[in-house]
């Protein structure tokens, strides 16, 4: 496979996000905002599938290459952008392939290193990179990368390869493969149906225990961008608070050199340097620090520093130059028996969980879609959200941190539903997906918590050793911020909630259960609230509630699937919140922001329809509820000397 002799590195280390800057540019496959010329000219990546449907990785081998080919935007899931159904549902290997013309500097310089990253390619993926034209697509490619797991970046260095010979020249070829196994995360299953009087020879399908649609393909930006031979590789950041001084611990990794030098700065949001220091690992000292505070609960919230690290190092070549601006924001996170603590207080969660999900583009990143979220996060008042069940794009993290929207970050640990999928094997898998997630998402301060998965069958009896490594590992990776896993099981048989430092329950009362009757809900939810408390003593999120609702819908009185159902469901729920929260709930999220696309079902009309928004973005009258309910909550925990409050007035976008 391995058809040339380029040094091939898969996800290095560190790798913080690229961003321009005077040792480096970003050349951006796609996009528009670093696009040069070159890459203008083609942005469809083509996209090829062979004809039987196959889930076996091997047929990658054989393929000629031959078949249907189709022009593919990326970012974006392949499976509706066509006209094809095949396409839609197709499970195997799929082939992106384009070609890039690449500055002079960048094959002709060999201090420059070239590296293609990839922002997330569902679910496996092999990189294969060419700088001749000769033979056909997938000949003459150095295989530079491989990686699994649809969302998380991973990165090649193909300098060498580029810089071997006259050409400006680069193709880049990507295969996806869709395929599912218990070991893969998230889990699924292939069922071949081998009674031929009833399905076609060779027939399967994929079977998943999550309720969202497998989108696939490449999801997420794709990336040429350059650094120096020798280069500032990651950094992590941890902040704390000593009466007003704010402490800044740094650790700057570097590869490429070993005699260097660092100099570090802190700048404050005017451009001010409020703190320096020199060398790898050190602590900045902020006299007078801004807090970054969450959204609602300070008057200038989201206060963002920049890290700016220069290094200077020696190499045979004589000195280089590398230089990385990170954003910082300066705050603490605490668990108590009872409380969840951002700067020492008391912080409520009152927020959604969201899918990326959106009409023809399925998982696929969208600037304009990832705007308007954030314009209805604020105007409904929600000041967090979980990442379920997988992380998001790290423009929606960036975006957080800006915004102050507090964020619970969740691994692809959802549909952990068979023994298997809690074996050894998965657990190694678990166990890397984790260290990939912290390393991407651990200088973000709107991260406050991790989740390590949705709803695992923890009450099986490998649960307790899986959830146990799994959040201990979490825990080594980040001491700074607390663990959770979101359960389902009962308070009596969960294995995995003794290792967790948040509760995070799910309960859909009235809805999955006793469904119609509204009128058990505040028992039931009151008991499980009790439950789990005078088992645990630790605080508690309800971590998911809703019900399934059509747009348009209307029964008065409340019929299930109607907006007044929606919103009744809702209003049972909020009362034993009211209560609880006074005790040792820190937090609710609506499942769901919005209405998502999910596999078929007689469950499901055309998706989940639990969103408070469609699946377009436009309000139930539950999101008029909610927003009544989350500006009240926002007023309640204003934290601020300052006496003014925020408000939530009429429908101006600009609420505070
Ligand atoms: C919960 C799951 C979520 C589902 C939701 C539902 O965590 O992924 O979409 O149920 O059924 O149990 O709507």
């Amino acid at each position: 496979m391995c058809r040339g002799s380029i040094e091939w590195a898969l996800a290095p280390k560190g790798f913080p996000w690229p961003r321009s800057k005077p040792s480096a540019t970003v050349h951006t496959l796609h996009r528009a905002d670093h696009l040069t010329a070159e890459a203008l000219l083609t942005v469809l990546f083509t996209l090829l599938f062979p004809a039987p449907r196959t889930a076996c990785r091997c047929s990658l081998y054989t393929v000629d290459g031959s078949g249907p080919t189709l022009d593919m935007p990326v970012p974006s899931s392949f499976n509706d952008v066509g006209q094809d159904g095949r396409l839609r549902s197709f499970v195997g290997w799929v082939w992106y392939e384009r070609e890039a013309t690449l500055p002079q500097r960048w094959t002709q310089d060999l201090g420059t290193r070239v590296v293609l990253r990839i922002g997330s390619a569902h679910y496996y993926a092999i990189v294969v990179s060419a700088t001749s034209r000769a033979s056909g697509w997938w000949v003459n490619g150095v295989h530079v990368a491989e990686h699994e797991g649809g969302h998380l970046p991973f990165e090649a260095d193909i300098s060498k390869l580029v810089q071997s010979g006259p050409l400006s020249f680069c193709r880049i070829t990507i295969a996806i493969n869709n395929t599912l196994s218990p070991y893969t995360l998230p889990p699924g299953t292939i069922l071949y149906q081998t009674d031929t009087s009833k399905y076609p020879k060779g027939y399967f399908v994929q079977n998943t225990n999550f309720d969202f649609f497998n989108y696939a393909g490449l999801h997420r930006s794709v990336l040429l961008y350059t650094t120096p031979i020798s280069y500032i590789d990651d950094i992590t950041i941890t902040t704390d608070v000593d009466r007003d001084i704010g402490l800044v611990n740094y650790q700057i990794f570097i590869q490429g050199s070993e005699h260097f030098q660092l100099e570090v700065f802190l700048l404050d949001e005017d451009g001010r340097a409020v703190a320096q220091g020199t060398g790898g690992q050190g602590q900045l000292q902020v006299p007078r620090a801004h807090l970054w505070w969450p959204y609602l609960m300070h008057e200038h919230p989201a206060y963002l520093y920049s890290l700016e690290v220069r290094l200077t190092a020696q190499t045979a070549d004589g000195p280089v130059s590398d230089f990385y601006t990170l954003p910082v924001g300066i705050r603490t996170v605490a668990v108590t028996e009872s409380q969840f603590l951002i700067n020492g207080k008391p912080f409520y969660f009152h927020g959604v969980n969201k899918h990326e999900d959106a009409d023809i583009r399925g998982k696929g990143f969208d600037w304009p879609l990832l705007v308007k979220d954030f314009n209805l996060l604020r105007w409904l008042g929600a000041n967090a959200f979980r990442t379920s069940h997988y992380p998001y794009a790290e423009e929606v993290m960036q975006l957080c941190d800006r915004y102050g929207i507090v964020v619970i970050d969740e691994s692809p640990g959802v549909g952990i539903a068979l023994a298997q999928s809690l074996s050894n094997m998965s657990l190694q898998h678990h166990l890397e997906v984790m260290e990939e997630m912290v390393r991407r998402d651990k200088n973000h301060p709107a991260v406050v918590m991790w989740s390590v998965a949705n709803e695992p069958a923890s009450s099986l009896k490998p649960a307790g050793y899986y959830f146990k490594t799994l959040i201990a590992h979490t825990k080594a990776l980040d001491p700074s911020r607390p663990v959770t896993f979101v359960t389902k099981s009962s308070y009596e048989a969960d294995l995995g909630v003794p290792y967790v430092d948040v509760i995070c329950v799910n309960s859909y009362y009235s809805w999955y259960h006793d469904y119609g009757h509204m009128e058990v809900i505040q028992l039931q939810l009151a008991t499980q609230f009790e439950n789990w408390y005078r088992t645990y003593q630790k605080p508690i999120i309800q971590s998911e509630y809703g019900a399934e609702t059509i747009a348009g819908f209307h029964q008065d009185p409340p019929l299930m699937f109607s907006e007044e159902y929606q919103k009744g469901l809702l209003e049972q729920y909020h009362l034993v919140l009211d209560q609880k929260r006074k005790e040792y709930v820190v937090g609710e999220l609506i499942w769901n922001f919005a209405d998502f696309m999910t596999d078929q079902s007689p469950q499901r009309a055309i998706g989940n329809r639990k969103g408070i928004f469609t699946r377009q973005r436009q309000p139930k009258s539950a999101a008029f509820l909610l927003r009544e309910r989350y500006w009240k909550l926002a007023n309640e925990t204003w934290h601020h000397q300052s006496a003014v409050k925020p408000q939530c007035v009429g429908n101006s976008p600009f609420t505070f």
